[in-house]
């Protein structure tokens, strides 16, 4: 469960074992306030690929390299960029069905 702001410096974890399909990122809504619902993102909210750093659209708001670095991404392609907050240890895939948002 992710339940503080993320911060590149000072709020950045490392996932040792996540697999996608198993495994759930859980973000708290109160912090991760994108999401005007909680539950599920979807799939337009999720970005994947070899060097994403950042978003590629508007709907972005979860942006994950092929590196293992997932970033958050508040308002998409506009500013403020994304803010790291995760590395996945071993470069998993990951999809949006991983994501869910908790009150
Ligand atoms: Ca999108």
């Amino acid at each position: 469960m992710f339940d503080t702001a993320a911060n590149a410096a000072t709020n950045f974890d490392t996932l040792q074992d996540f697999a996608s399909d198993s495994d759930v990122l859980a973000f708290r809504h109160g912090v991760f306030s994108a999401f005007s619902v909680t539950g599920g993102i979807s799939v337009g909210a999720f970005w994947s690929g070899a060097g994403v750093d950042k978003a590629h659209d508007a709907s972005d708001r979860f942006n994950h390299t092929t590196t293992g670095v997932l970033w958050q991404d508040r308002v998409g392609t506009a500013s403020p960029a994304a803010v790291q907050v995760a590395t996945l240890t071993g470069q998993p895939p990951a999809a949006f069905g991983d994501f869910l948002i908790l009150a």
